[in-house]
């Protein structure tokens, strides 16, 4: 019985010499007391070890491989030998018993961390959840989903293609020639001789005449890139081109189209008027303007005091362009038109710097 003797071994004031009825040398006795006092002071040093780290340090100091009871344990050879194995087991006993106490007191201290997690941790399920933060759509997509939305109430379907293109259908079909300057290396980002980043477009257009037959309305947005970095260019932006071929299609139907789109966008009631201009792809050909949305057409910094904005280039599609895809221009006519969607969106929203679109500031962002 474990407890019992060690009861009795506690007990050194009235009966210091003699244990288990043996009576021990000196050296014997020295060792027994020694342990007897670190059990007690171990105990003490248990009890009030409140946490589990400080239990474990409690541990490591009495019972560790440096600990006190290996220290005392060296004392073993100087013991008579038929001493040992009672000293031994005495300390096997302490060793024991320090150990339970150790065990029901980290068991405690378990307990009470819990307890007190309980207490300070506790769930509140009727508090409200966490709302995660909604984005809202980048301005460009609003804007080039409200464009995509007029000309899809008149008929025009949506086309997309490659960002990275050939030469052919980003300048060769269109007409533009060698010697034009938008081929350039100054203005056009090169991939290689004959791959560039498209500069418009319209190189989807043309994709989409390759691959169908008249009557075909089409518009196509995207994302498009050209050498040119200040205040009001950014070498990425956006732009929407459209067409439409069909047979009889007359530049009445190009104004028709083009007027219905701006007062469906900008209001009914703008001022909006064609002024001739010229493209490789289209003749003849047009700019269109409307009155200025800031100033109402009185003249302002934005119009330059004219009091009229560009918006839009269009223009009837020259037949160069359909020798390209092999339509017959002795049948087939159709007008064609291209707009920057930053411009438009800057003129919508009244946004004064182009770069903000691109910037991604939350505090810009978040007004749309
Ligand atoms: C502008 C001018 C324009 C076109 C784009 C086009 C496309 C094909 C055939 C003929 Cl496939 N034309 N596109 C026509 C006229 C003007 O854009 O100022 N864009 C920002």
């Amino acid at each position: 019985m474990v407890f019992g003797t060690l009861r009795q071994v506690n007990d050194l004031r009235y009966c210091p010499v003699r244990t288990h009825g043996f009576r021990y040398s000196d050296s014997g006795r020295v060792m027994k007391a020694k342990l007897e006092e670190m059990l007690q002071v171990a105990q003490a040093a248990i009890e009030q070890a409140d946490c589990e780290s400080a239990l474990q340090d409690v541990r490591v100091r009495f019972l560790g491989k440096k600990g006190e009871m290996t220290a005392i344990m060296r004392g073993m050879g100087q013991l008579p030998p038929d001493e040992r194995p009672l000293v031994g087991a005495l300390a096997n006993e302490v060793k024991q018993q320090l150990e339970q106490i150790f065990d029901s007191r980290l068991e405690q201290v378990r307990h009470a961390d819990i307890e007190r997690r309980l207490e300070q941790e506790r769930l509140d399920v009727t508090l409200p959840g966490r709302r995660h933060p909604r984005g809202t759509k980048h301005p460009i997509t609003l804007v080039t989903e409200e464009i995509t939305e007029i000309f899809a109430s008149l008929g025009f379907g949506v086309e997309e293609g490659p960002e990275v293109e050939k030469d052919f259908y980003n300048f060769e079909a269109l007409n533009i020639p060698k010697d034009h300057p938008a081929r350039d290396m100054q203005d056009t980002f090169y991939v290689n001789d004959d791959v560039v980043l498209r500069t418009h477009t319209s190189p989807v257009q043309i994709r989409t005449m390759l691959r169908q037959a008249p009557p075909v309305r089409v518009i196509a947005p995207g994302t498009v890139y050209r050498r040119d970095s200040d205040i009001t260019h950014s070498p990425m932006f956006h732009q929407i081109e459209g067409f439409l071929v069909d047979r009889k299609v007359t530049f009445g139907d190009l104004k028709g189209i083009l007027t219905t789109f701006i007062n469906q966008f900008f209001g009914r009631g703008v001022g909006v008027r064609f002024r001739p201009s010229f493209f490789p792809f289209t003749e003849p050909s047009a700019e269109v303007d409307i009155q200025c949305v800031i100033c109402g057409g009185s003249g302002c910094r934005v119009c330059k005091n004219t009091g009229w904005l560009e918006i839009l280039g269009s223009g009837m599609i020259d037949p160069e362009v359909f020798k390209s895809v092999e339509y017959d221009p002795e049948v087939y006519s159709g007008f064609a038109f291209g707009m920057g969607i930053e411009r438009v969106a800057m003129l919508k929203y009244g946004v004064n710097d182009l770069r903000l679109f691109f910037e991604n500031d939350l505090r810009f962002l978040n007004q749309f």
